[in-house]
């Protein structure tokens, strides 16, 4: 076995392998860009090189200068995990010319896989199904067009070179398929250039089920069971999970015996992903082979009790397979979530900032029966920690969370109770999209097919709801005991001076105060009365309850409104509460009437917009002399407008942002120099 590998990648996967070679005792040695020189896999990894800028092409695309650093560290294997170098056969050469062993399949099984129409001309002599269809070299059109009618309609287009989605259409009758393959052609061309095209059968309601297999230098190969990646947006998955629901025993053998047979057919070595296409009927069709370790790995590793990164790298160290297919059984049922910084309400546009706050789900372990310990319920691999930022350089993608449960149901509850516990602050996520798809109809009763997100779009896209009381009363009580904290500290030792306590304490006992808050939908003007030993609360017009603070640690606060008791965490973040209750995120924006300049925040002479919003007027001019307290910039953010004034007399160094302008949290506004 290696005594040390270089880890080729970032993130969560770079941080997965790590965790598997520190516990069979290999040292590691990571690579970073200059974006990542704080990251995770570099804390988690024994050593670390900067190989180059944030760009992945000039650093964790340089094949070159990785294994300069493997030859100078004295790795003995590099592990590219998936995406960047995972299935560059070039790059696996030149690992071997540098005497390295390159931990995935050989360059020619990468090769034969790699040219998508190559790859199904092979898989037709090894008696791997496909979908009727022509997948030859004739491009002739009269002769395209006969082929078409002989699949029978609807038929799909493909370009040849193309994948992901890109060169597909879909032809209804024959009439429409001269014009089609014009225009399939012309996109092929621009998108790939090459105009081939292959035509096949246009599965209606079609599912992605791939087959995890696993194969050894000495001639073993197995298969671990087959993922249900169905449900997926643009070509990217979104949920996966295995096993697939509704597959019969014989189904699962003869598929697994098909990806075997794909996979031999190519002298894999190392861990491989078949993709089939599944009609609803069970009948399938292979797609295409990925010759790397995939993102959804991990429901394959719960529901098989196995460790697929030690595989690879006993595989590659020239051990046999650690189980032969005779060994493997199928425990329980795993689901995979994908975590995203990204706006669903927005188009699924990536999110850019900083995880400011992060709350994961606890891990939860048990036992399953006499002293069998079934897996942990509860698996997150990320490679971001609090504190840590999401780029515009990499995938957006913060963390998968993995649940297991003896059954389907079981798992689905875990994953509804899991992304109902996750709690982030500082960017936009789809977890809330994700626990509406998980908990919707279609994803629960296992109605799935890649359509799924598409057809139930009203559903997984509801209209805003405004916040529930009881969100308005938890941001209104850590407002309320935040103040009484900060406030009252100092006086402490006047306690028994009225006018130094926070309880509220009014001449008038009737003074209602008036908390306002919003969303980006709703404003909510709450009022608080203060009484002796609680508050008097009314969100908008409703009537006022009895509220008050039953317990509260750190963040989390438990509280009664009315004869109602609830708890959430509340996180306030400037002038921003963020409610985490009955698993959903409220971003309640308080508007404080006693914001002025003297309390405006200031960084270094900078002054920062305190949420994300846009510029609407810009006051002061460069070089400007200013006093203290003057307005210089308004913003408009949740609904409301921002003042930014001038924390101190001083000189204006620079405006950086104008009118119409959209702004980040925290983003500097304007440099100030104070006089
Ligand atoms: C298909 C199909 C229906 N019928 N082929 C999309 C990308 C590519 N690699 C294969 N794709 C499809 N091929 C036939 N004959 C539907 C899709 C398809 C799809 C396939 C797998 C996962 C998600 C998908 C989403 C849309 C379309």
């Amino acid at each position: 076995m290696f005594t040390k590998i270089l880890i080729a990648n970032r993130g969560e996967i770079a941080c997965r392998v790590a965790a598997t070679a520190r516990r069979m005792g290999i040292k590691t040695v990571a690579v970073y860009s200059e974006a990542d020189a704080n990251a995770k896999h570099v804390a988690v990894c024994d050593e670390a090189v900067l190989i180059g800028p944030a760009a992945a092409k000039e650093s964790y695309l340089c094949g070159d200068k990785i294994i300069a650093v493997a030859k100078a560290t004295g790795a003995q294997a590099i592990h590219p995990g998936y995406g960047f170098l995972s299935e560059n056969a070039e790059f696996a050469d030149a690992c071997a010319a540098a005497g390295l062993v390159f931990i995935g399949p050989p360059a020619s099984a990468m090769r034969a896989m790699g040219s998508k129409s190559a790859a199904k001309q092979l898989m037709e002599k090894a008696n791997v199904p496909l979908v009727p269809g022509y997948h030859g070299e004739q491009q002739d059109a009269d002769f395209l067009h006969a082929q078409a009618d002989k699949i029978g309609y609807p038929v799909l287009l493909k370009a040849s070179a193309g994948g992901g989605g890109k060169g597909m259409r879909v032809i209804e009758n024959s009439a429409q398929f001269k014009d089609a393959l014009a225009s399939c052609k012309r996109e092929a061309i621009s998108s790939f250039g090459d105009d081939k095209v292959l035509a096949e059968k246009y599965l209606q309601r079609p599912r992605h089920i791939e087959i995890q297999v696993f194969a050894d230098t000495l001639g073993n190969c197995i298969y671990l069971f087959e993922r249900d990646c169905s449900v997926q947006r643009r070509h990217q998955k979104v949920l996966e999970e295995a096993p697939a629901p509704d597959m019969p025993a014989e189904r699962r053998a003869a598929m697994g015996e098909a990806a075997v047979a794909a996979a031999r057919a190519v002298g894999y070595v190392g861990a491989g992903t078949v993709e089939f296409i599944a009609n609803q009927d069970g009948s399938f069709y292979f797609m295409e082979m990925n010759t790397r370790l995939q993102v959804e790995h991990p429901v394959t590793e719960m529901i098989t009790g196995t460790d697929l990164v030690e595989w690879q790298l006993r595989v590659a160290a020239g051990e046999p397979l650690p189980k032969q297919q005779h060994e493997l059984a199928i425990k329980g049922h795993a689901i995979e979530a994908r975590i995203y910084a990204e706006n669903p309400e927005k188009g699924f546009l990536p999110s850019i900032g900083t995880l400011r706050h992060l709350g994961t789900p606890g891990a939860v372990s048990f036992e399953l029966g006499g002293d069998v310990v079934a897996p942990a319920a509860v698996r997150i691999d990320s490679g971001v920690r609090e504190g840590d930022a999401i780029s515009p350089f990499y995938d957006p993608m913060i963390a998968k969370l993995i649940v297991w449960g003896a059954d389907r149901k079981q798992a689905l509850a875990r994953m509804a109770q899991a992304l109902a516990q996750y709690q982030i602050v500082g960017l936009a996520t789809n977890i809330a999209f994700l626990k509406r798809l998980v908990e919707g109809q279609a994803f629960s009763a296992a109605d799935l097919d890649t359509g799924l997100i598409e057809r139930n779009h009203d559903s997984l896209f509801p209209a805003a709801q405004p916040a529930p009381a009881t969100a308005l009363a938890l941001a209104a009580a850590a407002l309320l005991a935040g103040e009484s904290r900060t406030v009252a500290a100092p006086a402490a030792a006047h306690a028994a001076d009225p006018w130094s306590h926070t309880t509220g304490w009014r001449m008038n006992q009737s003074y209602a105060r008036k908390l306002a808050f919003a969303d980006e939908h709703t404003a909510y003007d709450t009022f608080v009365t203060y009484r002796a030993e609680d508050w008097l609360f009314s969100a908008s017009s409703a009537a006022p309850q009895a509220l008050s603070l039953a317990t509260h640690n750190g963040n989390d606060y438990s509280i009664k409104l009315g004869d109602q008791a609830t708890h959430g965490t509340v996180l306030r973040d400037g002038d921003v509460f963020h409610v985490f209750a009955n698993g959903a995120h409220y971003q309640l924006a308080w508007n404080d009437p006693m914001a002025h300049a003297g309390e405006t925040e200031s960084e270094g002479g900078r002054l920062t917009a305190p949420m994300p919003g846009k510029v609407v007027s810009v006051l002061a001019s460069k070089g400007q002399e200013v006093k203290k307290g003057e307005p210089l910039v308004i913003m408009e953010a949740m609904k409301m407008e921002h003042t930014i004034a001038a924390p101190h007399d001083g000189v204006i160094d620079d405006i950086l942002y104008g009118v119409g302008d959209q702004v980040a949290d925290g983003a500097p506004l304007l440099a100030f120099k104070t006089a």
